[in-house]
């Protein structure tokens, strides 16, 4: 769609769909995205199940070899785009390109392995972007509460953590509201904390 100048174009936002191999990255962009998802599925090869033990995911026969990309339109001046990233830890270094001026990230904890979400908190914790994690219920696996998840995965008070289904839409748009809340949320409390200085430096105090 072309534009008469650029201040007519929608301003485009960018949140990242991250998380350990296998956790539904794929399958929630694909849920919430407007348009067919564009994604970048291939077969796993044995040099893939190497390094990414199958345990838990057995039935997994594909994987994201760069990224997936979803849009879902706001309104008519806002736009979200979706980036999901690649699972395998072989294709980590794609991380870093897809993160370049994201808004924010959903963290997908897969109940049947919540340990492999850390690489993706620690990612986004090293470089100051705003993320909630999604807990993606798998079905017949334990249901861990919220509190259960923030403990083992060691989250401060602030991280939000949701419960989701992948595959749903419905599930899939809460949380992406959730995360928006919570950017919100952040980027008030940073506001206000700039701006709240104090009125008189003389205290008296030494
Ligand atoms: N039962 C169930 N299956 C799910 C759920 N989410 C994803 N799946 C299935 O799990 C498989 C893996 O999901 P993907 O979306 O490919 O996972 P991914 O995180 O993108 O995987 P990588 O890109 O390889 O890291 C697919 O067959 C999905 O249909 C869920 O919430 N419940
Ligand atoms: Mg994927």
């Amino acid at each position: 769609m072309a534009y008469a100048n650029d201040c007519d174009a929608p301003v485009t936002l960018k949140v990242l769909v991250a998380g350990g191999f296998g956790a539904g990255k794929t399958t929630f962009v694909g849920a919430v995205s407007e348009i067919e998802p564009l994604s970048t599925e291939e077969l796993l090869s044995d040099l893939g199940a190497g390094a990414d033990p199958l345990h838990g995911v057995e039935a997994k026969t594909t994987t994201t070899v760069a990224l997936d990309f979803g849009r879902i339109t706001l309104d008519d001046r806002h736009v979200l785009y979706l980036f999901g990233t690649p699972g395998q830890h072989r294709f980590w270094f794609l991380w870093e390109e897809l993160c370049a001026g994201a808004l924010g990230a959903v963290v997908l904890a897969d109940t049947r392995r919540l340990a492999d979400c850390f690489p993706a908190v620690d990612f986004f914790e090293r470089r100051g972007i705003g993320f909630i994690v999604a807990v993606n219920e798998f079905d017949s696996c334990h249901r861990y509460t919220p509190e259960e998840v923030r403990d083992a995965v060691g989250l401060g008070p602030e991280v939000p953590v949701v419960r989701c289904d992948a595959r749903l839409t419905g599930s899939g748009t809460v949380t992406l509201a959730s995360l928006v809340r919570h950017l919100l949320c952040t980027s008030a409390a940073r506001s206000m904390s700039t701006t709240s200085t104090p009125l008189s430096t003389d205290s008296g105090e030494t």
